[in-house]
């Protein structure tokens, strides 16, 4: 008999990859509970109800008051039957957040917890000179579970949380432990709470909490690979302790981890577009040309099927998996949007952090000729199983009007109203930048770079370079730095950055090192290397950089099969003696 898990819909993010998640645990079905009107109708029929909550903590909770959905709530949890929050889902648990001061956004308040922001300026980050990115993106491992005061054995799990599997976070706020806080902490412990507790750099948090019927988790199970669905099912089926599967305890010996304690997160990438024969297919530029000869007449490289390659890539452990629309359908009606179909697809057997980008802007629907906001666009997608949309094009158009204009933020481009609803960790800057050589820093007024090597000197002997960017595909050069498009981009709420570039673009001869180096040495947000990668010693290069990349892309050297994801993996355990995710061995 097919059983109903509920799921409460506040409209906040991707709730679609939730829903595919408990799809796949087992006989269930999944019904939506988005009002109190929802709940009295359904009250009596839930067993087990999931809270989950992506981006804003201020959306969130004033969502919940305007549906009202606190009383029913409670109401649930009084009757002691099973609620699970997710996310933003656990930290309306807690009573306020300083992402949005006011007395009007206080949550349920089960813990007297103000959940905080990391500090960016965090003690081990800073005497290398390094400042922590946050948000915190990618996947951390548990450090320590506490059931009431004492610790569990490291061969036990709640709800299958371990110390061994990573988890998938991706937050800026967090019920942070702090001299605050630890006396209402310790006071929880002795009246029968349980805590998980991870670290991001030197600051502890709870990554997930439990108490009596309801459980809660920092991190998202629904994209935490097999670790995470293994959490969702112990909720859904009530197992609250269990053994750790023996295949799982792993003890990597010399593997160091990151100053932050993520992994080094590998993403696959698929530059997706239609053919000649207009079907979507998986292509690949050569320095973002995508057609098989230098000929505009050649066919379009097709390197097989968005979907199929992609389901492909998670099972070969990527952490991640992003997927560029490089000719944005400017004539597709907003509803027919073809990425639409391929992350509904993807989200359906891909557990692990969905991205989409391209054409991610204020658009006209060809439709209803009606004008559609950039939030409303990412909206779709991320109903669809995206978890962060990707801005290229229109990012350059937002950078330069915010320069032209003193700086002076708007609260209309595209990366503010998406960052200011789904939260700064759902938009990602792509940027398509392109050498120029400069015989001198007097020649331009962007921020130039020295070149040290002579062998990299420019064709009249340059030594300093900067990075035009490029917009609509590398097509249209402007007179601005990658550095400054990323620095006002950081201002206007971006969450990451997917670091291309044009030069490197499907060379195999590895990352471009002083880019990278400039750019994330001037951001405190997270920063993809990405064009380039031919094999695993170059990704190794690229988390090797003193500045501290956080994670690295891959695109061609897996299409053409010369590698899979877990080699690069396996090569940064052993050779880099690196902290990676390998738990769906
Ligand atoms: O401008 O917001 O509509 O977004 C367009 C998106 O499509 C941007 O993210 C832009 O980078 C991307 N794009 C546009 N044209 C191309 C092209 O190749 N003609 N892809 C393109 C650029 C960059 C990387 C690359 C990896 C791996 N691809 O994703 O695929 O670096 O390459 P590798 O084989 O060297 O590892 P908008």
């Amino acid at each position: 008999m097919v059983k109903s898990v509920y799921v409460i819909d506040v409209e906040s993010g991707n709730l679609q990859s939730l829903a595919n998640a408990i799809k796949r645990i087992g006989e269930y079905d999944v019904k939506f509970i988005r009002n109190a009107d929802d709940f009295e109708q359904y009250d009596n029929d839930i067993e087990k109800l999931i809270f989950p909550g992506v981006g804003n903590y201020g959306h969130f909770v004033r969502e919940m008051h305007a549906r009202n959905l606190i009383k029913p709530i409670n109401k649930y949890i009084d009757s002691g039957r099973s609620l699970m929050g997710i996310c933003v889902g656990l930290q309306a648990f807690f009573d306020s957040s300083e992402e949005s001061p006011g007395v009007d956004f206080r949550g349920l308040g089960f813990l007297k917890l103000r959940l905080a922001k990391f500090n960016i300026h965090d003690p081990i980050f800073e005497e290398k000179k390094l400042k922590k990115s946050v948000p915190h993106i990618g996947w951390n491992s548990i450090t320590d579970i506490k059931i009431g005061c004492n610790s569990l054995e490291r061969s036990k799990s709640l709800y299958h949380i371990n110390t061994f599997n990573k988890y998938y976070f991706v937050h800026s706020y967090a019920a942070i432990i702090n001299d605050e806080n630890k006396h209402i902490l310790e006071k929880a412990s002795k009246e029968g709470w349980n805590f998980a507790i991870a670290r991001y750099g030197s600051e502890k948090f709870l990554a997930a909490i439990n108490y009596k019927n309801f459980f809660a988790t920092q991190f998202h199970p629904e994209k935490s690979g097999l670790a995470g669905l293994r959490v969702i099912k112990s909720f859904l089926e009530s197992i609250q302790f269990a053994d750790v599967d023996k295949s799982i305890i792993q003890e990597v010996v010399g593997v160091e981890q990151s100053l932050g304690g993520t992994t080094r997160r590998i993403i696959a990438c698929l530059d997706v577009r239609s053919n000649d024969e207009g079907d979507l297919v998986v292509t690949k530029g050569d320095q973002y040309n995508v057609r098989e000869t230098a000929s505009s007449e050649s066919k379009v490289r097709n390197l097989g099927k968005p979907v199929e390659l992609a389901t492909r890539y998670y099972n070969q452990g990527a952490d991640e998996v992003t997927f560029l629309n490089i000719t944005s359908f400017r004539n597709s009606p907003l509803k027919d949007l073809p990425m639409l179909q391929v992350l509904s697809k993807a989200a359906e057997t891909i557990f692990v952090p969905l991205t989409v980008g391209g054409g991610i802007k204020d658009m006209t629907d060809p439709e209803t000729g009606k004008l559609v906001p950039a939030v409303k666009v990412a909206d779709l997608y991320f109903r669809s199983g995206a978890d962060k949309v990707s801005i290229g094009s229109d990012a350059v158009t937002i950078a330069e009007e915010y320069y032209a204009n003193g700086k002076q933020k708007t609260g209309k481009t595209s990366i503010e109203s998406i960052s200011a609803t789904f939260g700064a960790q759902a938009v990602v800057i792509s940027v398509d930048p392109k050498r120029k050589y400069a015989a001198s820093p007097m020649e331009t007024k962007m921020q130039t770079i020295k070149i040290v090597d002579p062998a990299k000197f420019g064709p009249n002997g340059e030594q300093y370079c900067y990075y035009q960017v490029t917009s609509q595909g590398g097509r249209k050069v402007h007179e601005l730095g990658a550095l400054e498009l990323c620095t006002a981009c950081e201002e206007l709420g971006a969450g990451e950055i997917l670091l291309n570039s044009i030069d490197h673009d499907g060379s195999n001869k590895g990352y471009n090192l002083e880019l990278l180096t400039q750019i994330k040495s001037n951001v405190s947000i997270p920063v993809i290397a990405s064009s380039g990668a031919g094999n695993p010693q170059h990704f190794q290069d690229a988390f090797e950089l003193e500045c501290g990349i956080d994670a690295a892309l891959g695109a061609g050297m897996f299409h053409r099969g010369e590698y899979e994801v877990n080699d690069v993996k396996k090569y940064l355990q052993t050779n880099g003696k690196m902290d990676v995710r390998l738990d769906e061995e």
